[in-house]
């Protein structure tokens, strides 16, 4: 019998490509989607899994809900990608990041505790628990958490009680510490999204120039279509544990714009790239870049499939071709 799989967050950019994985191993994918009045699919219409997922309406925020589904759907496997995921937005929507980030998985873990504790669960946590620790370095699951956002705030709450279910009634509950993964269906206020629909709509002449915040910030940047890869092996070992997932190479924006700019043939682009103060944050994280050795260990996974290279140029194409 094939196994069942409730993910939450099915609009975002990591929903799709977890259930576009999942249905290619004869899963049964129910994808929960927040009630809207005019509801937007484009991300499961991209990967084509729209019409292959049963979509569940529904908010990780209500408690009941949360109970309801569990208790009703009975899944093997629970992936909560549901988030307020914008690091720049967490601080005017601090409580609302709070709600969605620390007490939606807060719902999920008694939901599951109370209705079916053999249930598996993956949490969605992050490299913005490391805030600026050890940057002259790798980060990986020893290096202290030190948030310096909002968001880092409240993921660190849901980061915690993940162990804590685990440690203290025995479920199958693993945080998966991903550092940045990207891909043509990011959202668009992300900074390699919004470098590469930028781009696009210079080539197009439908924009002039691309205006950004902090250009001197570093991440370690990886495909989403991989990362969900190493979700769904983590939830299959037999002790859940917690895995930094990354490439362990770092890029600059400087790296962003050099790839994408060239791959449409303008190689002078300096005078196109303004920098404004609004879209700098109150607090910045300089730099990252994940060990993901653990994870190449334990999980088999391998974070060198899709080049940082490759994955720009794949952004630039599919935004031309949209806006195209
Ligand atoms: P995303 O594109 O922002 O998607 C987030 C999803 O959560 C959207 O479908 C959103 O729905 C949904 N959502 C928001 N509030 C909700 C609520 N109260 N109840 C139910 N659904 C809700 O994020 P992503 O890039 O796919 O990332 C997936 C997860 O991984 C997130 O938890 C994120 O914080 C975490 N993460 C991401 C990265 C990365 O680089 N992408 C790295 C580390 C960790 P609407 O669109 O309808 O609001
Ligand atoms: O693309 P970003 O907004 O991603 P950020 O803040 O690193 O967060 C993403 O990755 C996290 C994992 O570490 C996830 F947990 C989180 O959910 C999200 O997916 O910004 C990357 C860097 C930042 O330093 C930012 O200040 O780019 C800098 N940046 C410079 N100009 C900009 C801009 N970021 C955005 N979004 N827009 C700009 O114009």
């Amino acid at each position: 019998m094939s196994k069942t799989a409730f993910i939450t967050g099915m609009t975002g950019q990591d929903g799709p490509y977890l259930a576009k994985f999942l249905l290619e191993k004869d899963y049964k994918v129910y994808g929960l989607v927040k009630r809207y009045s005019n509801p937007n699919f484009d991300n499961m219409d991209y990967l084509g899994v729209t019409d292959k997922i049963e979509l569940i309406t529904g908010d990780i925020t209500d408690e009941n809900c949360m109970n309801h589904l569990m208790k009703s759907l009975k899944p093997n496997e629970v992936y909560n990608l549901a988030a307020q995921s914008f690091v720049g937005a967490s601080w005017d929507l601090n409580k609302l990041t709070t709600e969605v980030n620390s007490i939606g998985p807060l719902n999920i873990l008694n939901a599951i505790k109370n209705n079916t504790p053999d249930t598996r669960y993956y949490q969605a946590s992050t490299s913005e628990l490391y805030g600026n620790a050890n940057t002259e370095g790798l980060q990986d699951e020893n290096t202290p958490f030190k948030p310096r956002s909002p968001y880092g705030v409240s993921k660190l709450y849901a980061y915690w009680m993940t162990v804590n279910f685990r440690e203290s009634y025995s479920l199958h509950a693993s945080n998966g510490i991903l550092f940045n993964h990207e891909s043509p269906i990011r959202g668009i206020e992300f900074v390699t999204r919004k470098i590469t629909d930028g781009v696009a709509k210079i080539k197009l002449g439908l924009a002039k120039d691309i205006t950004l915040g902090n250009l001197a910030a570093k991440r370690d940047w990886g495909f989403a279509g991989d990362y969900v890869e190493a979700m769904w092996a983590m939830v299959q070992k037999d002790e859940p544990s917690d895995y930094v997932i990354a490439t362990g190479k770092e890029h600059s924006i400087g790296d962003v714009l050099d790839i994408a700019f060239q791959h449409v043939g303008i190689n002078d682009y300096m005078s196109l790239v303004k920098s404004d103060p609004r879209f700098k944050r109150p607090a910045e994280l300089h730099a990252l870049r994940g060990n993901p050795q653990k994870a190449i260990d334990e999980l088999d996974w391998n974070p060198q499939k899709t080049t940082f290279e490759q994955m720009i140029q794949d952004m630039v194409d599919a935004d031309i071709e949209r806006l195209s």
